[in-house]
């Protein structure tokens, strides 16, 4: 059998080891993947398309998607089950999806705990849907508790946007008590940039990332983060492909997979 990955950038961390997860489950049920790479969500049509003219018989897609993106792309492909992983839960397909309102709340909260007040947030692109939920999710949990941001920043996802940023972010005359990136690349940029400034994490500022890749328990020091477990996902969304027969006109499988705060040493 034969299964089709459509997704975003493989350079990144994030979808590289969803990637590789939904390879190995898939081989393990001896069933193929062929993957395709879009810079632009524009380009998945044209995918679905190629891969369709493949005859898989399943297609999971892990590219930032408006609803009306993901609602026509399912549209598309019928009779071929599409799993999409990376939309907002108000989109009507079938998704597969990490809590991103459970993860921004973990990590405000972990950091009010501490008793920070002077928050800064560093987001992702605001055209993907997880960077804004993430965003909205860190504002109404600050809110909540009568904080507001210090300063808020938007990055690319890549580690040299988080030095950037980083670097604007602690440029200010008073220095933020701890900052929110939306994911460890970026996370890993600004602990640079704090290096840089001679600025010690934790002493005297605390990040938090957002994904755990495998290499985040690395970094110096290693990361305080959300992890979001992209094994489970590739695996469990390979399994629901393979699960699938004429599901077409069901109503929307819809799975929200929760996210745990994992503490290290770069939040005090
Ligand atoms: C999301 C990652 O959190 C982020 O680091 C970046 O790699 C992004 O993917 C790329 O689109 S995870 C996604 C399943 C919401």
């Amino acid at each position: 059998r034969t299964l089709g990955l459509i997704t975003t950038d493989l350079a990144l961390h994030a979808p590289s080891q969803i990637a590789s997860a939904v390879k190995t489950r898939a081989g393990e049920r001896g069933a193929s993947v062929l993957i395709s790479m879009v810079e632009h969500p524009q380009q998945c049509l044209a995918a679905v398309q190629e891969l369709l003219a493949q005859r898989v018989e399943g297609l999971l897609v892990n590219v930032p998607l408006e609803d009306e993106q993901a609602e026509s792309l399912q549209a598309q492909a019928v009779p071929v089950p599409v799993l999409f992983l990376d939309v907002s839960p108000t989109a009507r397909v079938h998704s597969l999806v990490f809590d991103a309102g459970q993860g921004a709340a973990l990590g405000a909260q972990h950091l009010l705990a501490l008793g920070h007040q002077r928050i800064a947030l560093l987001g992702g692109p605001q055209r993907s849907v997880s960077a804004r939920a993430r965003l909205a999710g860190w504002l109404s949990t600050l809110a909540t508790a009568g904080v507001e941001p210090c300063a808020i920043a938007e990055g690319d996802w890549s580690a040299a946007s988080g030095y950037e940023k980083g670097h604007q972010l602690l440029a200010g005359a008073m220095l933020p008590q701890a900052i929110l990136v939306a994911n460890d690349q970026m996370a890993l940029g600004v602990m640079r940039a704090c290096a840089d400034k001679g600025i010690s994490v934790p002493g005297q500022l605390s990040v938090v990332g957002f994904d755990d890749t495998t290499d985040s328990a690395w970094f110096t020091p290693p990361l305080t983060t959300i992890r979001q477990a992209f094994r489970e996902a590739g695996l469990r969304s390979v399994e629901w492909l393979l699960a699938q027969q004429g599901i077409v006109g069901q109503a929307p499988a819809q799975t929200r997979l929760p996210v745990s705060l994992i503490e290290r040493h770069s939040t005090a």
